[in-house]
């Protein structure tokens, strides 16, 4: 962690003098006896198209938003963990952390994660990484305003900052890449398969940049986005806790599936190995177009049954659960492969296209590169009408494709994206979907009466809730900065 910002390590600065930071050293105070000794602010995210395609292999575009989990944070003599949150519907939790072995992460009756699951996620692995024994343990008090389960990546500003803390706590010093997908790694203890997107832009977000984020290795190349753009989120009001159903995992395996099958179609199988759909295109040297090509002449059919597709990958049912499903989705006999394969190819070209768009022609006619960077290695913003055109129309079409061929969409959902059109607004659902968030580009100077009419048609007439209460519910937003760490001397 560097102390001057610069580096590669997450920033160390000093303790902003706010109410919030003020509010939650009292709680802190009140609830261990004793001022925090340091503070972690991890940001929820907003993804700005590439959706479910993370865990398939395929770069994203996101941005960090100004919502974010706060939490204070103390050393403790003895290895234990004591949780509190400023928010009295989540119960306090206290547990020994003297092995990651001692963690166990269990769901409630109905399957659904305590929130406090999260952090434990975070802490397991940060034990895992200082290879699980500790003799100190951690306070910690969390202040969350990123809306929960609605596809803003709460759960991941959660697992990361519970993790950030014990690192620090430990005078850990990582890399912002290793540390983000540490954290990917250890989010997965929640039950969710996910791909690593939302630890990744919580620790590599920069101010006014989107960034694209590429895997193996993680890296992030800040996007400019048009001057004239402006993103505006809206909730549908649904939530949707992502662990607490198989829906998510579902989609990860049946694009495993559709990966494996198109892998030995193709003659590129290897043995039991997962791959995923972009090693498939990367094994055939492919185009993505060439992949979706490949997709309609090898995943013809609208539903494989679980034994169609033990025939095609030579393997019996019990092989097949062993090494491609996951525990909540073993007893699945159904399953859709071309169209979710379909939505993971086409996504991926859109995300391309998005970026290029957004690298083009700057206000003053100047080129930025590829990067969408200037050649002073700072994040400009460039564009125009046209510009915000093609990138509307690419979410609109990532929209359409995770409402028809994911089917991961919100009646809700569907109804703010048909509103925003009313007003030639593009918007698309943001995150795993299910309910959530939709993210919305319009032109700056239509800001205002976008947010009015989704108000007066979304929240007041169709969901009957007052004007007033309903501006808490969208927002426009610009990118924000990464994770950091607060020191109060
Ligand atoms: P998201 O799209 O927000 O990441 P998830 O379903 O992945 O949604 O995770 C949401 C869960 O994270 C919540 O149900 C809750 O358990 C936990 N969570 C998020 N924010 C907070 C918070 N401020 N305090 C406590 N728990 C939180
Ligand atoms: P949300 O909706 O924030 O839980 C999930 C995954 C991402 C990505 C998106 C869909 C986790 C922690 N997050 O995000 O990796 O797959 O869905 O694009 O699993
Ligand atoms: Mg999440």
């Amino acid at each position: 962690m560097s102390a001057n910002g610069a580096s590669d390590e997450v920033p160390i600065r000093g303790l902003p003098n706010n109410e919030r930071i003020n509010r939650l050293k009292e709680h802190f105070i009140q609830e261990f006896g004793y001022e925090p000794l340091f503070f972690v602010r991890v940001p929820g995210r907003v993804n700005l198209i590439g959706e479910h395609i993370d865990y398939c292999g395929y770069p994203v575009l996101p941005m960090a938003l100004e919502q974010d989990i706060l939490i204070a944070a103390a050393i403790l003599n003895k290895p234990e963990l004591h949780v509190r949150n400023v928010n009295n519907k989540f119960s306090n939790y206290e547990t020994e952390i003297k092995s990651c072995e001692d963690i166990n992460i269990i769901s409630d009756p109905n399957g659904k994660p305590f929130w406090y699951n999260y952090v434990l996620c975070g802490v397991k692995g940060a034990l895992e990484f200082l290879d699980g024994k500790i003799t100190s343990g951690l306070q910690l008090c969390v202040d969350g305003i990123v809306p929960p389960a609605s596809g803003l990546s709460s759960s991941s500003a959660l697992v990361s900052a519970a993790c950030l803390a014990l690192l620090y706590a430990q005078n850990v010093p990582l890399s912002k890449t290793d540390i983000a997908s540490l954290c990917a790694k250890c989010e997965r203890y929640i039950g969710t398969q996910g791909g690593g997107m939302d630890q990744a832009i919580a620790f590599l977000a920069e101010k006014n940049c989107a960034q694209y984020i590429t895997w193996q290795p993680l890296n992030a190349t800040p996007v400019a986005l048009p001057e004239n753009a402006a993103f505006v989120v809206a909730h549908s009001l649904a939530e949707a806790n992502k662990a607490a159903t198989n829906d998510f995992n579902r989609r990860v395996i049946e694009c495993r599936l559709a990966a494996k099958i198109i892998a030995t179609c193709a003659g590129a199988a290897t043995d039991n190995k997962i791959i995923t759909l972009s090693q498939v295109q990367n094994k055939l040297d492919n185009t993505l177009e060439d992949m979706v090509d490949l997709v309609h002449k090898y995943l013809p059919k609208e539903l494989y049954t679980k034994g169609e597709i033990c025939d095609i990958l030579n393997v019996n049912e019990q092989e097949l659960e062993q090494f491609y499903l996951t525990p909540n989705t073993k007893h699945l006999t159904e399953f859709k492969l071309k169209q979710r394969a379909l939505h993971v190819y086409e996504e991926a070209i859109r995300v391309e296209n998005f970026r290029k768009h957004c690298s083009q022609t700057m206000p003053n006619g100047t080129k930025v590169n590829g990067n969408g960077v200037n050649g002073n290695g700072s994040c400009e913003n460039g564009g125009d009408k046209e510009i915000i055109d093609v990138l509307g129309s690419l979410m609109s079409g990532s929209h359409h494709s995770l409402k028809e061929l994911y089917e991961c969409s919100h009646d809700n959902l569907d109804h703010l994206v048909n509103i925003s059109k009313e007003m030639n607004v593009h918007s698309r659902l943001t995150g795993a979907g299910w309910g959530g968030c939709i993210i919305a580009l319009c032109p700056k100077e239509k800001v205002d009466s976008y947010i009015d009419h989704l108000t007066e048609n979304f929240y007041v007439k169709h969901c009957n809730i007052d004007k007033s209460q309903a501006k808490s519910y969208v927002f426009a937003t610009i990118p924000n900065h990464g994770a950091e760490i607060y020191l109060s001397k």
